[in-house]
């Protein structure tokens, strides 16, 4: 085909002989590979986010839930309870949930327990059976106590026989007695 041809009849022309034509249908099968591409991305980032959202919500879930039950902590069977309440009523909302107050036996565990405290709690200790002899809610004797100065003082002869601890004290010397009635929240040990 003449070059003059060529352009006055367009009808002849061979689709195979013009290089336009044939550019143009790989620049659309760019285009179309290039869209694929881009929405596999878009699908992949929505589900990605679907997933994340899907985690969120079951995390909370699980966190409302053990809100409820006073599991206000993690993994190592610790949490607080969610009233003030007397020693005894502590206790026993620490046991209404399968565990009771926390037996602090170790200097390792004081620390711990310590670190994340902000307000004054109940522990698992007492006096109340005889004055002056400290048992454990397992009815183990004291071993090693981490007093505040001066304590215990069984003050005024009040019957101070139940062991609060006070976060803001020093870490090892902060625990004192208290009368049982006093309101406070208690730390419950699964
Ligand atoms: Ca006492
Ligand atoms: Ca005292």
């Amino acid at each position: 085909m003449e070059f003059d041809d060529y352009y006055e009849n367009p009808n002849r022309r061979n689709i195979m002989d013009t290089p336009g034509p044939q550019r143009h249908c790989q620049d659309e099968g760019r285009a179309r590979k290039c869209r694929g591409s881009r929405a596999l991305v878009i699908i992949t980032v929505c589900l990605g986010i679907l997933c994340l959202l899907l985690i969120t919500a079951i995390t909370l879930q699980h966190f409302q839930c053990s809100s409820k039950q006073g599991f206000l902590w993690g993994p190592d069977g610790l949490f607080m309870s969610s009233e003030l309440m007397s020693w005894s009523d502590s206790r026993h909302y620490c046991r209404d949930r399968g565990a009771d107050l926390v037996i602090i036996n170790t200097e390792e565990k004081q620390r711990h327990l310590t670190s994340f405290i902000k307000e004054r709690v109940w522990i698992g200790l007492s006096d109340i059976e005889n004055e002056g002899i400290m048992k454990w809610v397992d009815d183990s004797p004291l071993k090693q106590g981490f007093w505040a100065d001066g304590e215990p003082n069984n003050y005024n002869a009040a019957h101070e026989d139940c062991i609060e601890l006070i976060p803001k004290k020093h870490t090892l010397n902060n625990w004192n007695d208290l009368r049982c009635s006093e309101k406070k929240k208690g730390i419950c040990e699964k």
